[in-house]
């Protein structure tokens, strides 16, 4: 039986001529595909030597590194499931995360040994490695006894390759399971829609714990055996700079909006590229005509999501019709998306619902939440995105808001509801609101409105140095209001759109 594992599309795809640069860093670090072939070969020879139950969980929570990259492909080699976790994420969030996926190894950087190990096993985990974003730690220290040959081990598509925390549309972070078949059959749709050819070079400019840059970035550029340019921080200038040598970028669009800020980004400097794309949150229509105007190429809008990777494009090719800013495209090819009414009607073209969407690509449930998995999916197998948009007469689609509560801010989710519990516990605080407001350069960002308990006296920059300790950098609110009273509706609930309307020109 052909072994359907992620991996061994990948490896299929390295170029014949093994020792070409497979991967070049912005610390002037270069890497052969052989070397990517014998590195993950070690590292899961070291993973396979720990006898681990099948389908354990890997646990990363390590700076961006081409070392840390090579972890995810060895897990994947190995057959093991890979859980990444942002490096922003502070002690609480990663109990949470530990104690939820038990995860049997968890790899961390030196730097936090001491209080991730004691979560981890605190939670049974047998073996905590470390790795540096400066290719020292434990883990390559084990490897490094390791042989550096490895048959792959055989996976099903619907065996489990990665585990991506999330929220969904409600509650606390729900472990999305996504299978090989998922992360391969949408990582084959892509490289066909946006014309991945011999000679494609990436810069590889995006964090490696979530979709965007782990796998549409990462996959797209292993599938087509292209050479990656690796930055393991985002500068807009050195992007721009290596434009001269590459031909596709990937970018949330707070990525583009700091690119315009830069002078060298013009039509010489973008001129050897051929393919800009955005997502992950949503593109403004000024964003998208400036860098129009600038570089001359048209911005590719695409979106999607952790439980599902890509669901839509605007097309690559000229033929398949325009790429039209506000709008996300068509449905990719095997994604099924529709739009539904609140009486669970499909809408008539152009009406606004909530969109649903089904495929090869959507994931295989949360991790153990069946109950939470059957609450996301329609009676007839439709998983509801928690998005609300609309299909245009030509079949463009385009989102106009969420049903969710939830605040993209720089392309990273935040959940009111989360920092909200934080806030509420707080002595003195009666209720809090979190709401998303335009930002110019995170698109949007969050700000508290708080009330007081009768009698307490409660200090926003207060509440503000208190979340810094406790939660992502990324999740604090940029400002935090007292105020004596929320608005609220004849039900009582807060009516979190005035609340938006009320500060929306914070920063603007
Ligand atoms: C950093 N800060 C932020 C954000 N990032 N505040 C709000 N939103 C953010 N996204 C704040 C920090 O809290 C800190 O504040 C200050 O900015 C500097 O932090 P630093 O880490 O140095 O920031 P940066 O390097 O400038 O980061 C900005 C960034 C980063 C490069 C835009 O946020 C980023 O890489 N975003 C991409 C996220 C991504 O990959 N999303 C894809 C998700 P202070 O100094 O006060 O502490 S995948 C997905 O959504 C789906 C599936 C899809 O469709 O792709
Ligand atoms: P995540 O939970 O990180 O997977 O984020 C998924 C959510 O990001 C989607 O449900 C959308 O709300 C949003 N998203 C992704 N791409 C886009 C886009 N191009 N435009 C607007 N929203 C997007």
């Amino acid at each position: 039986m052909k072994n359907e594992n992620l991996f061994a599309a990948l490896r299929a795809a390295f170029p014949q001529s093994i020792d070409a640069a497979a991967v070049e860093t912005d610390a002037g670090l270069h890497y052969s595909w052989r070397d990517l072939e014998r590195a993950t070969a070690m590292i899961a020879n070291l993973l396979a030597g720990l006898n681990l139950p099948e389908g354990s969980r890997i646990a990363v929570q390590v700076e961006k590194s081409v070392e840390a990259m090579m972890l995810y492909l060895a897990t994947l080699r190995a057959g093991y499931v890979f859980l990444p976790l942002n490096t922003a994420y502070q002690s609480a969030e990663i109990e949470y995360f530990i104690g939820n996926a038990e995860p049997a190894v968890v790899v961390c950087s030196g730097k936090n040994f001491g209080w991730v190990s004691k979560i981890a096993f605190k939670a049974g985990t047998r073996h905590v490695f470390t790795l540096n974003d400066d290719r020292t730690g434990s883990l390559l220290d084990r490897a490094a006894h390791c042989g550096d040959r490895h048959e792959i081990a055989h996976r099903a598509p619907d065996d489990l390759a990665a585990i991506l925390y999330t929220s969904g549309t409600t509650g606390r972070s729900k472990g999305a399971m996504l299978t090989h078949g998922n992360l391969l059959s949408n990582a084959r749709v892509l490289k066909d829609y946006w014309g991945w050819k011999p000679g494609d070079v990436l810069i590889h400019a995006l964090p490696i714990f979530h979709v965007h840059g782990l796998f549409v970035a990462l996959h797209g550029a292993l599938l087509n055996g292209s050479k990656i340019i690796w930055m393991a921080k985002f500068d807009p200038k050195f992007a721009i700079e290596k434009m001269a040598e590459a031909t596709v970028f990937m970018g949330v669009p707070t990525l583009y909006v700091r690119m315009l800020g830069e002078p060298s980004l013009n039509r010489e400097s973008t001129k050897h590229m051929r393919l800009f794309v955005s997502g992950s949150a949503p593109l403004l229509l000024e964003t998208f005509t400036a860098w129009q105007e600038r570089t001359g190429h048209t911005l590719l809008e695409r979106y999607g999501m952790s439980e599902t990777i890509m669901l839509t494009s605007n097309p690559y090719e000229a033929k398949g019709g325009e790429r039209r800013g506000g709008t996300v495209g068509f449905p990719l090819p095997g994604v099924g998306v529709r739009v539904r009414g609140d009486d669970g009607n499909n809408l008539p073209t152009g009406e606004i619902g909530a969109i649903e969407v089904k495929g090869p690509n959507v994931f295989k449930g949360y991790w153990r939440m069946p109950e939470k998995t059957q609450e996301e999916f329609t009676a007839d197998g439709w998983f509801k995105t928690g998005d609300v948009g609309k299909i245009d007469e030509r079949g463009y689609v385009t989102i106009v808001g969420r049903s969710k509560d939830l605040i993209i801010s720089g392309g990273y989710n935040v959940y009111p509801a989360e920092i909200e519990g934080y806030i509420n516990d707080m002595p003195g605080v009666a209720e809090s609101a979190l709401v998303g407001v335009p930002h110019p350069d995170f698109g949007e960002v969050g700000i508290a409105v708080v009330i007081a308990k009768p009698g307490a006296t409660i200090d926003g920059d207060q509440i503000v140095a208190q979340l810094k300790a406790q939660l992502a950098n990324f999740k604090i609110p940029k400002r935090c209001f007292v105020v004596s009273e929320l608005p609220r509706n004849t039900m009582g609930k807060v009516q979190k759109n005035l609340l938006r309307e009320q500060h929306k020109q914070l920063y603007t």
